[in-house]
Parts: C-alpha cells; structure tokens; sequence
C-alpha cells in the first residue's frame, strides 16, 4: 500500500468520517483513500470555504473532522479558515499536500505557515511511521482539541508502505481531576456568595447538565458565552448570553453578581464586555483544565485546574442542599416578566424601501421552525441573528469568530448543516460577507442542503461606514452599489426573494410550508442609518 493511501485509511480509522476540499493533483490519491475506506468526501470551490465547512462540521458534531488541499497554494488559500480553527481549538487535521524543493512554483513553507496562525505543524517523512503519524495528528486533534496541519510531501506519497505490526498509539490521558485544596476554595467562594452567576463556555458545552447541577445547588444564575449559546436554553434560571450580546436585563443581573465563576469559558473582553460586566470588588474565578488557559484574558481571585466536568460535580456533592443565593422571588419575576432582546422595546424603521433588521430577524423567528442550526458571519449586522433567532440547543449556534474574520458564515452553515441534517440551517450574512464566499452557494445547492440564506444588504460594509461615518471621513472605500443578491441566488439555483418590509416576508413562509427542495436565499435591503448597538463593542477590541 502506498503512503498517500495509508494516511487516508488511517485518519478515517482514528474516526474521521467526513473530509472537506478542494482536490488537485497533490491531494487526490489521500482523497480517494479517505472515501474507499467510508469517509463523505465533501467538494468545496474555495479551500478557505472547505476549511471553515470543517471547522463548523467538527464544533457541530463533536468530533474530528478533516481537510484535504493542493500543495502551496491550496494551502495559503486555506489559512484563514486553518487560524479560525486554530484560535477556537477546533479538533481537525488538514492535510496538505507538500513540495520542499525552494524553487518550486508551490513551495512555501507550509510547516511555518502552521505554527504562525497557532495549528500544530506534522509531517509524513518515512514510510514506516506513516500511519503512526497521521493517528497522532487525529488523536493531537481530538484530544488535545487542537487544529493540526499534517503535510504529505509529494516523494513520499508514493512510496510503499513497509508490513509493520500495528504498535498500539498513545492511551488517551484521564480528564484533569481538580487538587482537593481548589475545590476547597470553590466552595468557600461559593459558600460566601450572595449572588453568584456561572458563565459556561465553549469547554462546558459538554457538561451543561454538570454545571447547571452545581449552580442549584449555589443559587447560581447561569449564563453562556456566544460560542456556548443555547446550553442553557430552557433552563428557568438562566439569562441566556453574558458578553457583548446580552439582553440589558442579562447584563444588569450579571454585573451585579458578587461570584462569577467561568466554565470552561475564558471571561474575556467579549463574554464580558471589557471587565464592565463584573462588579467592582466581585470575586472571579475560572474552571479550565488547560493551566495556560487560567487567567489569560481576566485577573482572577484564583483559577480551577481542572475538568469542568470533574470540577462541578466535585463542587455540588460539597454543598449538600439546594442554596437560595442569586435565586431570590425577586429575581424570579424579573425572568418571568422577560428579559431577553424581544422584549426591549425599540422604533421600528422600516420604510424607504428598506426593513428594520430587528423586525426582519423576528419576523424570521416566527416562521422558521424551531429545529434550526444557525451561523452568522462578522459586521454590523451580526447582533440581530445572533440574539433574535431562537436556538433549540447549543449545537443550534456555530458560532466562527475567533478571528473576527467576514467570510466564514457561510462555509460554517454548510459545515453544521452537514452536522446536524435533521434541522433547518440558517446563514445570517451581511452583503459584504456573502459576497466574499458566494461561490459556495453552489456547494449548499449541489448538496441539495436545507438551508436559508439571509443577507442583511446594506450595500457597504455597514461596520465601517458607521465606525468612520459620524467623523464625516470619505467613505466611498466602503460603499459599493445595491446588488441583486436574490438574482445571484437564482443564478446558482436557490429560491430567492427580495425584502423590503414584512409582508415580503410571505415568501419564506410558502418555502417553509413547501418541500424544500431547493434552498432559499433572502436578500433583505436593510435600514442602515444607524449601527447595531452591539458595534461600539466590537470596535473596543480593535
Ligand atoms: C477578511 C476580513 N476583511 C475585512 C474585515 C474588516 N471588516 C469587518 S466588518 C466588515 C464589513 C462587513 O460588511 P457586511 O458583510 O456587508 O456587513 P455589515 O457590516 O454591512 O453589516 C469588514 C470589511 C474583516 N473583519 N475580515
């Protein structure tokens, strides 16, 4: 058996089953290995696109996912999409095809590349050690929660690969049981709190029963950062998103908590607005089992080495009763009476041929059916889908912006699409993003995907018209005239419609209601004289 056919057979026997790409000479024979041994072979038009497919599939399914690209420039292509990944620890292999040669037309230093945007470089060097090594980029990948490119030069891709006896891989290391004398302090925080709140993030999304667990039993309020949206969704004691995205009444609540306790979540200037959502003299504490991660972003009254898992169940058989703390009658109406975004009452602007985008994601939240996955690509827009659109669950928000990249929404709603095939997907994009990938509206057609498309079209790059504009700096570098984006879904065999109030609205209604046999492409012309509430946020991170 040949190397390139070895590394693909392995990868898919260390569990991948679905691989993204864009195929060229260099990756075609790892390619066909992967399908021949059962893994679905998904075309992408754009290696960036197929990256972020992956990404959003591996967040969405909990499980490694792979790419497969050309040498060079199949690579550079994807390297957006590879830091994305790699800032958000998503478990993934890419495997790139390699030349070394320097004067190759396709050399570039692929190795480099990798550990420049924070994935972890691993090269197929020698026959003997192919299979081992490319079972290390999928256990690197899954249990490290690390995105790692595995280079496949072209000399050795054909060699033979000799009959070695199968040497077991490294075991799999224990979750990270927290010390006794940190549960002990977690407890006696705890214990001192009047009104604790429990922020989960992305490492609590498996463990949303634990740490809701030990929240009743500290009066806790629960919270989720953006990329845990939707763990506690139902739950009667929770506020629902902390950070830049939160409702005003989550936010008061959270900023008077005199306990905050981060979940696998890293409480940084997003999840908490800039250290303005914990109160002056508040306790902060952080649960990760990684040690670097402690204290990273915030400066904690101590950190939690330790499984979030482990952590919390270690801390709810401590407090043996259910305590009141944060869960007080008072508390208890203001969630009763509302707190989440529709319940903010705003002027609604639409006309001049233009939607309000509050009014357009609401009226989208009636219609479409509650079993949906949704991702939402970066701009001004991004604050309406992100807190208007009801999720059923935290697999219900792929949420790809840890490198605030525009781009990605697209690509992320195939990726999760693929993931969860029983629900609708919705893609919230704003024009500037959607034209950025729309050569991928061909993939979600030719994949027959139940998706929506919905472009927010301001025809600029609303987030900086509005960053620059009220300066009254030229902004004719962020303007662009009004495509017809509907027409451009067509084109590519969507359904389509133009949006301009809401009784346009209808015509997802009769899609919804219809077979869906074809996806639906929205392209809403949207009030622009304002920006979203949520952007001033965004531009402090800058
Ligand atoms: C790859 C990339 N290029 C540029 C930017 C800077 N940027 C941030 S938001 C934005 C505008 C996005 O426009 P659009 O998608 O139409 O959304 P809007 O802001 O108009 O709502 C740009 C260009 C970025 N974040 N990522």
């Amino acid at each position: 058996m040949q190397v390139a056919t070895a590394v693909g057979q392995a990868l898919v026997d260390a569990g991948v089953d679905h691989v993204f790409g864009v195929v060229g000479s260099g990756n075609f024979h790892v390619t066909n290995a992967m399908v021949a041994a059962g893994a679905r072979f998904v075309a992408a038009r754009h290696e960036g696109g197929a990256t972020t497919m992956a990404d959003g599939f591996a967040r969405t399914a909990d499980r490694v996912a792979a790419v497969t690209v050309h040498q060079g420039c199949g690579l550079t292509n994807a390297m957006t999409g590879l830091t994305e990944a790699a800032k958000s620890r998503t478990p993934l292999v890419l495997v790139a095809a390699e030349v070394q040669q320097p004067r190759s037309n396709f050399y570039v230093d692929q190795a480099a590349l990798a550990a420049a945007v924070g994935a972890v470089p691993m090269r197929v060097e020698d026959p003997a050690t192919a299979v081992a090594v490319a079972d290390e980029a999928a256990r690197t990948a899954r249990h490290d929660r690390r995105t790692v490119l595995l280079n496949l030069p072209l000399p050795v891709q054909g060699l033979e690969v000799p009959n070695v006896s199968a040497t077991p891989g490294p075991s799999e290391s224990a979750p990270v049981a927290p010390s006794a004398s940190d549960v002990d302090r977690l407890v006696e925080a705890v214990v001192r709190a009047e009104r604790p709140v429990f922020v989960a993030g992305r490492g609590a999304r498996r463990y949303g029963g634990q740490v809701a667990h030990a929240a009743e039993r500290a009066g806790a309020l629960l919270a989720e950062s953006a990329v845990a949206r939707g763990l506690f969704v139902d739950h009667p004691w929770s506020v629902g998103v902390s950070g830049g995205f939160a409702s005003p009444g989550a936010a008061e609540l959270i900023g008077g908590a005199d306990l905050v306790v981060g979940w696998g979540c890293a409480l940084n200037m997003w999840t908490m607005r800039h250290g303005r959502l914990i109160a002056p003299g508040a306790t902060v504490v952080q649960v990760d089992d990684t040690a670097d991660a402690l204290g990273a972003h915030r400066e904690l009254t101590f950190g939690v080495l330790g499984d979030v898992g482990l952590t919390a169940t270690a801390l709810a058989d401590r407090l043996t009763e259910s305590g009141t703390g944060y869960r007080t009658d008072a508390v208890r109406e203001r969630l009763d009476a509302g707190i989440d975004w529709r319940t903010v009452p705003f002027d609604d602007r639409t006309g001049n041929g233009c939607i309000d985008p509050r009014t357009l994601t609401m009226g989208l939240d009636d219609l479409l059916p509650a079993e949906r996955v949704i991702a939402v690509d970066s701009g001004n827009f991004m604050g309406y889908p992100s807190t208007f659109l009801g999720v059923p669950d935290e697999q219900g928000f792929c949420f790809t912006q840890a490198f605030q990249s525009i781009g990605l929404g697209l690509p992320t709603a195939i990726g999760a699409a693929l993931a969860q095939p029983d629900r609708l997907a919705v893609a919230a994009l704003g024009d500037g993003g959607a034209l950025m990938t729309a050569m991928e509206l061909e993939t979600v057609v030719r994949l027959g995907l139940d998706m929506l498309v919905v472009v927010y079209n301001d025809h600029a790059y609303g987030a900086e018209v509005h960053h620059f504009g009220p300066d009254e700096l030229p902004l004719d570098t962020v303007v662009f005239p009004d495509t017809d984006i509907a027409a451009i879904g067509r084109g590519f065999g969507f359904e389509a419609c133009t949006v301009t109030g809401p009784a346009d609205l209808d015509a997802v209604r009769t899609w919804v209601d219809g077979p869906r046999d074809r996806p639906m492409l929205v392209d809403a012309k949207v009030v622009a004289d304002e920006p979203s509430w949520w952007l001033e946020e965004a531009f402090r991170g800058h």
